[in-house]
């Protein structure tokens, strides 16, 4: 059967991103063997052909009940795919899925039966969430940037707030564009219910979630949006450890300094 893609260049141009993300993330090397996943809410691109394609899976369980996201269709990377291959070869390395009506359940829909993303459970409730809120966003990205993930490793750095006060303090950009920062997430087995239901609490509060000794997650109104908000962060954890490496713990910016850009920005918190 032909590519889902071919007569609908909607579609084409959101997967194109995913591409072109995947690739950054490889290179940025948050992204070793199959480490990673990324998911859009496509449902806007789905066409008629795509609404009326036969599913090639059996209906699968999501372990988890999601009430927004009956009939919706996602674009997921596979599991045990590579983002390196995702960069190149999207539809081989990932899947269009549809959730059935019964919001337990879905069925991929295009163009392989490439099974999804092994954080699925969070993915989708991330999703569920940002349907809920009326945001708009259609994104939601998961991966494991090295020097955020190191932070992690360091218990006083897990303390509320206090990483997203360092890493604003590091650039101003991270306070602006970043305004609500990195919530934490204590350590919880990959792929668990237990682990989506503390993201979306997490992300209640914070542009970012950031899975303790693990990665993070984040999310936006499209694939770009969610990495910029990564890249970002992590753009601090660099400006950290360079100061550090030089031989010093860099001043970071005065609280004068950081109430200034909350007004000049009116930003959140
Ligand atoms: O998809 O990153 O957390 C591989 C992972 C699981
Ligand atoms: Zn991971």
């Amino acid at each position: 059967m032909n590519s889902i893609l071919e007569n609908n260049p909607a579609l084409a141009a959101e997967i194109e991103k995913v591409a072109e993300v995947a690739g950054y993330l490889w290179q940025k090397g948050w992204a070793e063997r199959n480490g990673g996943n990324i998911t859009v809410n496509v449902t806007d691109q789905a066409d008629e052909e795509l609404r009326g394609r036969a599913p090639i899976s059996e209906p699968i369980a999501i372990g988890t009940t999601l009430p927004h996201l009956a009939g919706r269709y996602f674009f997921c990377k596979g599991t045990n795919k590579r983002m390196r291959d995702l960069a190149r070869r999207p539809m081989e390395n990932g899947s269009v899925i549809r959730i059935a009506d019964d919001c337990a359940h879905y069925e991929i829909v295009a163009d392989n039966p490439v099974m999804p993303t092994s954080e699925l459970a969070s993915h989708l409730a991330m999703h569920e969430q940002m349907i809920a809120s009326g945001n708009g966003y259609k994104a939601a990205l998961h991966t494991h940037p090295i020097e955020l993930v190191a932070m992690t490793h360091h218990a006083p750095f897990l303390k509320k707030d206090v990483l997203t006060r360092l890493l604003w303090s590091m650039i101003p950009e991270t306070r602006a564009f970043c305004p609500k920062g990195l919530g934490i997430v204590p350590y919880r087995m990959p792929s668990s219910v237990e682990l989506a239901e503390a993201t979306i609490r997490c992300l209640e509060e914070y542009d970012v979630a950031m899975w303790e000794k693990h990665g993070v997650c984040a999310v936006g109104p499209d694939i770009f949006e969610a990495f910029d908000q990564v890249d970002v962060l992590s753009k601090s954890a660099l400006i950290y450890i360079a100061a550090r490496n030089m031989g010093f713990v860099p001043e970071g910016m005065s609280a004068e300094q950081m109430g200034e850009l909350r007004e000049a920005f009116n930003l959140p918190k």
